[in-house]
């Protein structure tokens, strides 16, 4: 019902959600028959709906690549993120697991639901692994040693200081950056990234979701989750689980805000390494998520509900993007778009509202100084607005015309 609703509110999200829906149908028909790749590509659909559409329509050679890449780490991450295993049975697994991916017999039962699937049947991903060309293996093995050796240094040490934050979102994210560079590059349709732009790529989508999943994880079971640095929450609260009490919340969306105008710094990075990229794949894979987080961001900002509950892109807005980021012109109308709809947000007694509005203005002046603002429309605003209220009449025409056919031929009867 909810999703209808929201097509109400939003009746151009219609026609993105209906290609959406036969893309991912499309995929699924992709999926390849050896049972490993079919495994790899099924469970690929189940534990990441938003990777597995932008990875789909990368070319086989890469794909296969890259849909490894990421079983392989999530599989990591699913050792890392099940605070049920007791540290002295999980660091020593998080250090080696670079080493089991080439050994099938290896297996190790954690995780919950699909993620429980993955680890339990990992030997299809070993085995697909294997299949990969040398480079593609030694650039995925290098990344998996070097993420879970920064895992397990973050399993017994908190995120204090703000370079604690960079350093933790380098290990889980940015090196995903630094690997996928490596891959573009092996796969000889683009230049090597350099890494600070490879990086700024991780830590920008990583600190999103860190700020956007605040509440899942601080109330994680049977131990809590804690990412945001002390650096920043110790500002407005004696405890990091203060932010979601009711008599906190003025201090929480301060904190909140914090948090957001720090992700915000590595928009740049992030232009400049989507404006490089010059494969139309790559180009989607790479800006699709990145468009996602700075509308998730933008959502967030001055947001009390992410105390309440997950904020997230209404599924319309995400089909949307989808359907209509296809080339660097699109970037940065959607950076522009979104850095508009947070801007207004910014309360002037914000403690960070300068630092804010500075950050909001440097990524305008980046979209503007691209030159091609002025050429187009917005890219997901002013259409909307407009599309909205004539396809509002229609639907009611439609509506009409249906009633009084009922009633007529009800009449008739
Ligand atoms: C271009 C395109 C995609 C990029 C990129 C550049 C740079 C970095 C990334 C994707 C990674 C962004 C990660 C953001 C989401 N955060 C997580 O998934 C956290 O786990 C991190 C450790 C495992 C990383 C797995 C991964 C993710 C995306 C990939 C990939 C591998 C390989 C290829 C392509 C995309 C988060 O996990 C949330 C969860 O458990 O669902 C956490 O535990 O913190
Ligand atoms: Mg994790």
């Amino acid at each position: 019902m909810g999703s209808l609703a929201a097509v109400l509110r939003h009746p151009d999200d219609l026609y993105p959600l209906l290609r959406l829906k036969m893309a991912s149908r499309q995929a699924e028909k992709q999926i390849p028959s050896e049972p490993h790749w079919a495994f790899c590509y099924s469970m690929l659909h189940k534990v990441s709906r938003s990777f597995a559409l932008v990875i789909q329509q990368l070319g086989t050679d890469l794909r296969n690549a890259v849909c490894i890449f990421y079983l392989v780490l999530r599989a990591l991450d699913t050792v890392e993120d099940d605070t049920s295993i007791p540290t002295d049975v999980k660091v020593p697994i998080l250090i080696a697991f670079h080493r089991h991916v080439y050994d099938r017999e290896w297996h190790f039962s954690c995780g919950t639901k699909e993620y429980k699937v993955l680890m339990d049947q990992f030997h299809h991903v070993s085995t697909a692994f294997l299949e990969l060309g040398k480079g593609y293996q030694d650039a995925i093995e290098d990344i998996t040693k070097r993420m879970g050796a920064g895992m397990a240094k973050f399993i017994c040490k908190e995120v204090e200081s703000i370079d604690d934050y960079d350093e933790y979102c380098y290990y889980v994210a940015g090196l995903v950056g630094l690997g996928l560079s490596k891959l573009f590059y092996a796969s000889g349709t683009e230049d090597l990234a350099p890494d600070s732009l490879s990086n700024s790529m991780g830590l920008f989508l990583q600190k999103t979701n860190i700020i956007r999943d605040y509440l899942e994880d601080i109330n994680e079971i049977p131990k809590c989750r804690m990412f945001w640095p002390r650096e920043i929450w110790s500002k407005y609260v004696n405890k990091l689980e203060d932010l979601k009490y009711e008599e906190n919340s003025d201090k929480a969306v301060q904190c909140l805000n914090d948090m957001v105008t720090n992700a915000l710094m590595h928009v740049e990075d992030c232009l400049k390494y989507m404006s490089a990229l010059r494969d139309h794949a790559i180009f989607r894979f790479c800006a699709i998520p990145q468009i996602m987080a700075i509308g998730t961001l933008a959502l967030c900002y001055n947001n009390i509900e992410v105390f309440r509950g997950v904020v997230k892109m209404r599924r319309g807005l995400t089909a949307k993007v989808i359907d209509r980021t296809n080339n660097m012109t699109d970037v940065y109308l959607a950076f522009y778009d979104f850095s508009n709809i947070l801007k207004p947000k910014i309360n002037k007694n914000d403690p960070n509202a300068t630092k804010t509005l500075s950050r909001v203005e440097a990524i305008q002046k980046a979209c503007m100084d691209s030159g091609v603002l002025n050429k187009r429309k917005s890219y997901i605003i002013q259409s909307e607005l407009r599309y909205s209220s004539t396809m509002i009449v229609i639907f009611f025409i439609i509506l009409a015309i249906i009633f009084s056919y009922l009633s007529s031929t009800r009449a008739s009867k």
